[in-house]
Parts: structure tokens; sequence; C-alpha cells
């Protein structure tokens, strides 16, 4: 039986966080099992925003590394970097085309990081997802798995995809579902627990990146914002300390009930030193490999190997597209 086909991308905007490791990357080493996956390090999303040249460059490198360091394996899974592959950015023009404004509009991710300078913000941005959809369209792709940021992203591409195949009375591209895992669908920020864990926020201890420290981690969750009830519990009506035990929870594996007994009569600071310690100890691994692979040299050689996989699969849907519309 043929397995189904996940696509899945991160931005190389930044260094990786924890957040994205819980909400996405941990998942996508599990659907190696029994998915079909194709991996991308989406560089032309990242663009969207002012990037320094060399820095971009190291990131993309960095992000393709570290997928590996989690536990991508290019004999199970397709990994590339987006802006190898043209296609990607060929068919997003062509879907500009089959998708209304009003539908861009409502997008809440560009609401937020054009942050009231609209008028500034490249029309990059305010078309993120329409290259997303084109990235997630060209490969048939069945599902979908993302943190709960990008759910709406998803649901427009379902939409685009829909729009299309209508239009020209013919099911050019498959219908993705989504799939979020709700424990760490939306890992928040240590020190704003009002917003969600990201690489491009400005405040220095509100992420912890997978490749930061021990002394580093633990200063960043040290620092972490609590409220003064001094109660270790599960309350989603107190987000600081919830989310710090959504981290816990998902680090250590026990369930909530086990946590909350082993910190029954904790204060704060012992269990944020606890929780400094296990996230440390579980991305010491992470650190380690990633530091074996990229003196490697290997990660240019894995990007355009992966490249040549997923190429033919995209340009081969790219020509079905022109064809229905009359292109070329
Ligand atoms: N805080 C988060 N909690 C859970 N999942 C998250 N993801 C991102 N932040 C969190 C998921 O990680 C995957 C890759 O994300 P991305 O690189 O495509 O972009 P993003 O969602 O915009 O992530 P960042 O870290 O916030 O980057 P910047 O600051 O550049 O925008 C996605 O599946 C995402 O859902």
């Amino acid at each position: 039986m043929n397995k189904k086909r996940v696509f899945s991308g991160i931005q190389p905007s930044g260094g990786i966080h924890i957040g994205n490791y819980l909400g996405a990357i941990k998942n996508w080493v599990d659907f190696q099992k029994d998915y079909d996956n194709i991996f991308c390090v989406v560089d032309l999303h990242t663009i969207t925003v002012r990037q320094d040249p060399k820095i971009l460059k190291e990131k993309i490198r960095e992000t393709a590394g570290l997928l590996l360091a989690c536990g991508i394996d290019v004999e199970k899974s397709v990994l590339f970097a987006q802006s190898y592959i043209s296609a990607h950015s060929e068919l997003a023009w062509i879907l500009n085309c089959f998708t209304p404004m009003g539908w861009l509009e409502k997008m809440t991710q560009f609401k937020e990081k054009a942050a009231g300078g609209r008028e500034r913000a490249s029309v990059g941005l305010f078309d993120y997802p329409v290259l997303m959809a084109a990235d997630i369209l060209l490969y048939d792709t069945d599902v979908v798995p993302v943190g709960e940021d990008q759910v709406q992203h998803v649901e427009l591409a379902r939409d685009v995809a829909k729009r299309f195949n209508s239009l020209y009375e013919k099911d050019i591209f498959k219908i993705p579902e989504v799939k979020i895992k709700k424990e760490t669908a939306r890992v928040m920020g240590l020190s704003n627990s009002e917003k969600k864990m990201s690489k491009s926020d400005a405040g220095e201890n509100n992420a912890i990146n997978l490749l930061d420290t021990p002394d580093v981690i633990s200063k960043k969750i040290m620092a972490a914002a609590t409220d003064s009830e001094n109660k270790i519990l599960f309350d989603i009506n107190r987000p600081a300390i919830y989310n710090l035990l959504v981290i816990y929870e998902s680090f250590s594996g026990l369930t909530k009930g086990e946590i909350e007994s082993k910190f029954v009569d904790g204060k704060y600071a012992d269990f944020k030193k606890d929780l400094a310690e296990l996230v440390a100890e579980k991305l010491k691994p992470i650190r380690e490999k990633y530091k074996e692979i990229s003196e490697s040299g290997e990660i240019e050689k894995v990007l355009k190997q992966g490249a040549d996989k997923a190429r033919p699969m995209a340009e081969a849907k790219l020509k079905e597209v022109k064809e229905v519309i009359g292109l070329g």
C-alpha cells in the first residue's frame, strides 16, 4: 500500500527553538515510520522580512543540520531548501492569480507580523500563505503537520486547491489535511506567555534554542515569568507556569498528574531548576549530533541531493498546471 505523503517546512529565520522542536520537528521525526515525507527549509518565506545575506546563508545550513541532528533521516525523507527548486516560486505566482485578496486579508499571522506597519510590510509577507500553498500542492501532499499558528495557512492552501480544481473541472491538486499535536501546538514565550515562542522575537530570554548550552538554558528558565501563587499545577488560567509545565511534560514523558505530584511541595525555583536540567539533558544529544554534522561539511550535499529528488515531482505538477491553464 502506498504511504500517505507529508510535507512540512521550517524557516531559517533565526535560531531553531524548542517551540519549533516540540510543535513540529519532533513529530516529523516520528512520521518517518508511517509516511512518505518531504521536509523543506523554506528560505523564500524567510526573505519576506529583511535578512542579512551572510546570516541567512548560514541559517539555511544550520536549520538543515539541526533537522538532521533531531533525527530526520535522508534515507527515509526528502530534505531540501525551497530556493533550490524554482517551481515553488512559479506555482506561487500562478496561484496568486487564483487567490482573492480578501482571503489573504483574513490571515492573522500577517496582521501580527506587519504589526501596524502594514504600509511598509512587503508584498511577499502578505503573500506568504500563497507561497506556502504552492509548497504543499506541488507534491500531492496528503498531510501537513504544523503548529497551531500555521493552521490558517493550510486551510488557505485547501481553499486555493479546491477553487483551482473546480474552475478547471479536474482534480489537479490533492486537498491536504492539517495535522496538529494538541498539547505542544503552541509553546509560548518564556518572558511573555501571551505570545508564542518565536525565532524572530527580540527578547533574548524568550526562546530556548536547540543549540543553547546548559548554562544559557538555565539562565533563561530561571528568568522565565511565573506568577505569585507558587502552586505547581496545570492551570490554563495561569499561562506562564502552565507553559513551563507543558514543556516539562513534553520533554519528560510524564503525565500531568505525575508532574503535579512530583512538585506538590515544591517552590517555583526548585521546579525551574529541574526543568532546566531536563531540557539541557534532552537537547544535549541534538547539540552533539549537530556539531558532528556541521563539521562533516555534508549539509550542502544533503540539500542538493534532496532537491534533485524533489525537483522532478515539482516540475511534473507545474507542467500539469500550466497545461490546464493554457500556458507555454
Ligand atoms: N511556539 C511554537 N510552538 C509550537 N510550534 C511552533 N512552530 C513555530 N513556533 C512554534 C511551528 O514550527 C514550524 C516551523 O515554523 P516556521 O519556521 O515555519 O515559522 P513560524 O511558525 O513563523 O516560526 P517562528 O519560530 O515564530 O519563526 P519566525 O519568528 O521567523 O516567524 C511550524 O510548523 C510552526 O507551526
